[in-house]
């Protein structure tokens, strides 16, 4: 059952302004429609949204500005819409994530961080159900978190991002996991500070009877330990969680957990996770089905049938003994920093795009002695060359497809060929995904042109 006590929210007769017509802003419109609310649900786009799935109680404009909020009780601005848009934050502005914790009666399990959200949200919910539990993921994955409300289910699992988290009033999950703080989203929040601050949310309002899953390696997550009344697990190095009565840490293939009944040892090999990242992200995993009082060793045997997430990196062909491999979902520093100091082989090593206004210097320290040559494309190639300086050398590419030309002329049996881009797509993709895509097709073109 729920440990938080339920408060409705969007009364009968309410007045309700939607701002945004994406996929957050329709469900949330039909939720308080359904609620009897009347509800004026507002896009900036002309076209915006498929008005064929809205309530048909829902007053829809499109193509005009926002309207004073002052006249309506509540406000639900969509993610993508920054709050100094609807005059900040405040007790009449609610998001559909915390509307949905509002509702749905089963314990929730919410999931943050820059990096390795998708991959735990989708293994959390592998496990559960190999466990025997109905779990089911929604939130910053692309299925709205309102659209669990009715399903039949045991376990709600929430992937929660920054733009979700920066309104919340009193979302308090039963167990919250907070994977890492990392520089991204800067231009959206300003500074790291207030980044955080809105990742910190996901702890704050947790009760003394949840469980707060913090990263004991990463000292901005560990520091939220002083912001939450929830329990504490730890994930990390052994070396930092000897004390603490429930941790996991990561000892070669294998996960330890340590509860208060005992210790014990979950495997990873035979399972699709094979860098150091991911095994923490199974650790963390672990440690919240715990919470969740889940039989881990149980839930455990569903590690060999997870099937990985794509672009996240993917090995997605194997040439004459090179190795390539997919990390497009590495739109941020953090991310591509990660994937350079988890592989074992001699890379060529694909990045740029758009930055974020983050600092690429990091990346230097990463490639130091594992990047043969740094093949840079997009907007970004010249930036991350100057970072790179004196590290390794660098070619800037005109594009993807002649960077992958490139790194299959100098590549060597043995090496990798990595593409883990530190940016952002969109100076040449309409998303990361189409990226990885374009990756894939231009590694298959290369045998194309061989056989040809
Ligand atoms: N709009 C305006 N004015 C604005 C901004 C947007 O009218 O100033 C309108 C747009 O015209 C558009 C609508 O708002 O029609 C889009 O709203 P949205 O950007 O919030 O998109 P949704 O489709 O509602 O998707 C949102 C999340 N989007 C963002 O956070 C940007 C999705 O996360 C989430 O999956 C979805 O709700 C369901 O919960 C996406 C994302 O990019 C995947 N997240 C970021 C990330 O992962 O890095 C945080």
């Amino acid at each position: 059952m729920r440990i938080v006590n339920q408060k409705d929210v969007i009364a009968n007769g309410d007045r309700v302004l939607v701002l945004g017509l994406g996929r957050s802003g329709r469900s949330a419109a039909n939720f308080c429609a359904e609620q009897g609310a009347r509800v004026v649900a507002v896009d900036e786009a002309e076209g915006a949204g498929e008005l064929e799935s809205l309530h048909e109680a829902v007053e829809v404009r499109r193509g005009e500005p926002f309207p004073d909020s002052g006249n309506f009780d509540w406000v639900i601005p969509s993610p993508g819409i920054p709050s100094r848009r609807y005059g900040g934050p405040g007790p009449r502005v609610l998001g559909d994530i915390e509307l949905a914790a509002r509702t749905l009666c089963v314990p929730i399990v919410a999931v943050t961080g820059t990096n390795g959200k998708t991959t735990t949200v989708a293994l959390l919910e592998a496990l559960l159900r190999h466990a025997g539990l109905r779990a089911a993921v929604a939130g910053n994955v692309g299925r709205p978190a309102l659209s669990l409300v009715g399903e039949p289910l045991d376990v709600a699992i929430l992937e929660v991002s920054s733009f979700q988290l920066e309104i919340t009033q009193c979302f308090a999950p039963e167990v919250s996991v907070v994977l890492n703080v990392a520089a991204d989203h800067l231009d959206r929040h300003g500074d790291l500070e207030a980044y955080t601050a809105a990742k910190r949310r996901l702890v704050e309002a947790q009760t003394p009877e949840a469980t707060c899953v913090l990263n004991a390696d990463d000292p901005t997550v560990a520091a939220f330990a002083n912001a939450t009344r929830a329990k504490v697990s730890w994930f990390g190095a052994a070396s930092r969680t000897t004390d603490a009565a429930r941790a996991a840490w990561v000892d070669g293939n294998a996960v330890v957990l340590r509860l208060p009944g005992g210790e014990q040892r979950i495997r990873l090999d035979g399972s699709p996770l094979s860098h150091r990242h991911d095994f923490s992200n199974a650790a963390a995993a672990l440690l919240a089905l715990a919470a969740l009082e889940v039989d881990v060793s149980k839930a455990a045997g569903g590690l060999k049938d997870f099937v990985g997430l794509p672009h996240r990196c993917r090995p997605v062909a194997l040439r004459a003994g090179v190795s390539w491999i997919d990390d497009s979902k590495a739109t941020n520093v953090a991310a591509a920093e990660a994937a350079l100091r988890g592989s074992d082989r001699p890379l060529l090593w694909i990045a740029g795009g758009r930055g974020k206004g983050l600092d690429f210097a990091p990346l230097a320290a990463a490639a130091r002695g594992r990047v043969r040559r740094a093949l840079l494309i997009g907007e970004s190639a010249r930036e991350i060359e100057t970072s790179l300086a004196g590290t390794c050398p660098t070619l800037r590419c005109e594009n993807l497809d002649a960077a992958v030309r490139a790194a299959a002329d100098e590549a060597r049996p043995g090496d990798a060929v990595l593409l883990s881009p530190a940016c952002a797509s969109f100076d040449q993709f309409r998303s990361y995904a189409e990226r990885g895509e374009s990756f894939q097709r231009a590694i298959a073109a290369l045998d194309e042109g061989a056989g040809a």
